[in-house]
Order: C-alpha cells, then structure tokens, then sequence
C-alpha cells in the first residue's frame, strides 16, 4: 500500500474545516488508495485548540481507514513539518469597524509568517492553495515569503467561482453540470472575477450560441456569480463553508491526480500570460497532468472580456501595493 501522505490544513476547527478535513480523510482528495496524516492549525487560543481536539474526536470516531495520523499544533512551524499539501483555511476576518487596509495588513501578518514556516519546514514540492480571504493576495504574500519553494506550487482557490458559474449555465441551459467542457474564470476571487464561457462547450456546442444573450451574461449570470458569497450570506447567516470545502477538494484533487484533458479554475502566479505582470496571483483556466498545471494559452480575449480582466486585474493591483510595504 501506498505511504501516507502529509496534509496541513490551517483554520482546522472553523466551518470550512469541519466541511473539509472528513472528506480528506475519507480520500475524496488524494484517491482511495493514498493514507493520509492531517497536521491541523489553529491559533494558540485555548478556546480554538479545544474545539480543535473536538473536531480530532470526530475523525477518530469516523475510524477511517485511510487516516494514518493526526496532530494538533499551535504554530506554523510545527504544524508544516514536511508537510507535502498545506491548505491554508484560516485568515482574519474583517471585524466591526475594520477597514480594508486593516485587513489587508492582518492578513499579510499571519500569511508572511505562514510562507516563511513553509519556507522553513516544509516538504520541498509542497503544494499549497490558499483559501483564507483576501485569496489572490494571501497566497501571493506567502510565495513571496517562501523564496526557497517554486513559485509555481502556490495557488489560490478560485474554484468556488468555477463551480458556482458551471450550475448557472447548467440551470439557463437544462443540460447537467458535468456536460459543460471548458469554462474558465479569470482574475480575483471576489464580485469582480470574470467568468468566461466564450470557449464553453456542451456535447461539442457552443454555450454561448446555446444562450445567444449577451445582456444575460453581463445582467445576470456575471453578477449572479459574482455575488453568490453574499446571497449564501443573505439566506444562511453563515458563510459559504460546504461548497467552499468542496471546491478545496476540487482544486487539490485535480491538481493532484490531473484532469484528463479538462479545464479547471486554478489562481496561479503570472509569468506574464494574456498580459497579466508576473507574479501576480491569477484566476487562469488550467488543465492538470502528473501533479502538474498548465495554463491553457492562445485563447482570444475580445474588448468585453479585455474589459473584465481588467478590472479584476486593477482590484488584485491594488491589494498587492497596499501590503508591498510589508513583504
Ligand atoms: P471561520 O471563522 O469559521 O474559521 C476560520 C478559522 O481559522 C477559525 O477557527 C480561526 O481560529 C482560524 N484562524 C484564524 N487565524 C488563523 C491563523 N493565523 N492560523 C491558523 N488558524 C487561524 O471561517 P471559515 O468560514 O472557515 O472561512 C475561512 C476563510 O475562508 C475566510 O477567510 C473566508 O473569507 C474564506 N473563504 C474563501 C472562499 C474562496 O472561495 N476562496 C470561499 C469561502 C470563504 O468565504
């Protein structure tokens, strides 16, 4: 049997935590076959590393097989110990009175001290997404922290926009979600993400000729997206937190074990393509192949999507100069 794998997951007793670590340990990101050991992080706080332990009674009490061991840790520097997948969960919320460079810079804090600990400890081919919000920007400040890990094994989680995007065109259609082929989302992961269906493909034709609605796209479907986190807000009270988990898996999974050909939403750090600076951390389509990303390249972008891009390209810019002085 194979050897176990090792997974961190930090905010590992909030929602999106207890939504994601039983679908890890149950294999439903790594395969059936790939016994895994979760390093879970948690602020030092008593009141988190206790509902921490309750969490970690309930894996054990699930008696999954392929859970090979578990750890408990209170810093970075512990919990990343060789670790070969970190999903960084945790990330400061914007709390009462809290304003946006306030939150930037509580962010760029605890991810700065996260991509150093990776830096430090961690396996040399750890693959990392980052899920905690700002996304784009958190996961651009810990590879920027982590001069000594390839850039390209930091990723943010723009999956949740993928999948949102794939059920509306499902539902404007009338044909399954697992019919649409080559969706992609470009940008940040916020309302200003550009969910691109141009190239989209049901049964080899076109979605756009499909839908022939140019005021629906830019109307409904792009702002319906866009906004879903707010509408789940709305009705729940709650955030996002199952379908974030699920797109978690999403990402890892296919990053991991590849796509077969298919595109996927990944957001990877630019090396330049569709004119987007280097460095900057990009909702691009991707495909994946022996635990690998690749861009999908050559696409045309016409003077709306030009547009889209952008904008999101500006609110990205503008989040990464806001906390430049801090790296
Ligand atoms: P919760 O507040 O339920 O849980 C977050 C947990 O992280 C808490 O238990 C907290 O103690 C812990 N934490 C905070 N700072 C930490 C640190 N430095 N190290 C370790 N743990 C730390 O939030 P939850 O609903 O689970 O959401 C987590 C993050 O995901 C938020 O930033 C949220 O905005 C973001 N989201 C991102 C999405 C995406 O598509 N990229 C969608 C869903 C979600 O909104």
């Amino acid at each position: 049997s194979k050897k176990p794998v090792r997974v961190a997951v930090t905010g590992a007793a909030g929602q999106i935590g207890y939504a994601l670590l039983f679908r890890i340990a149950s294999g439903e990101m790594l395969g059936k076959d790939q016994p895994v050991i979760l390093q879970l992080l948690e602020i030092p706080d008593e009141k988190a590393q206790k509902a921490l332990k309750g969490v970690m009674m309930e894996l054990d009490d699930c008696a999954f097989p392929l859970l090979a061991g578990m750890e408990a840790h209170g810093d970075a520097n512990t919990a990343f110990k060789d670790t070969d997948y970190a999903l960084l969960v945790g990330a400061r919320p914007r709390g009462p009175g809290m304003e946006r460079a306030d939150l930037l810079a509580a962010n760029a804090q605890i991810f700065t001290a996260q991509g150093k600990a990776l830096n430090a400890v961690a396996s040399r081919n750890v693959r990392v997404l980052v899920v905690g919000n700002p996304a784009n920007t958190n996961a651009y400040i810990a590879m920027k922290s982590a001069p000594d890990l390839p850039r390209k094994n930091f990723t943010a989680m723009l999956r949740l926009d993928h999948n949102r995007a794939l059920s509306q065109i499902a539902a404007k259609t009338g044909k399954p979600v697992s019919s649409i082929k080559k969706l992609a989302v470009w940008g940040n992961h916020s309302p200003t993400m550009y969910a691109d269906y141009r190239f989209a493909t049901i049964d080899g034709a076109s979605v756009k000729d499909m839908i022939n609605d140019d005021a629906w796209n830019r109307d409904v479907f792009l702002p319906t997206v866009g906004k879903r986190g707010a509408a789940i807000i709305e009705a729940r009270g709650l955030s996002s937190a199952a379908s974030a988990a699920n797109a978690a898996i999403d990402h890892m999974r296919d990053w991991a074990l590849g796509t077969n050909g298919e595109w996927v939403t990944m957001g990877v750090p630019s090396n330049g393509e569709y004119g987007i600076p280097k460095d900057i951390m990009f909702g691009y389509p991707v495909t994946c192949e022996g635990g690998e990303y690749k861009l999908v390249e050559g696409l045309a972008i016409d003077e709306f999507s030009q547009q889209c891009i952008n904008k999101t390209l500006a609110e990205l810019q503008g989040e990464q100069d806001g906390v430049k002085h801090l790296l």
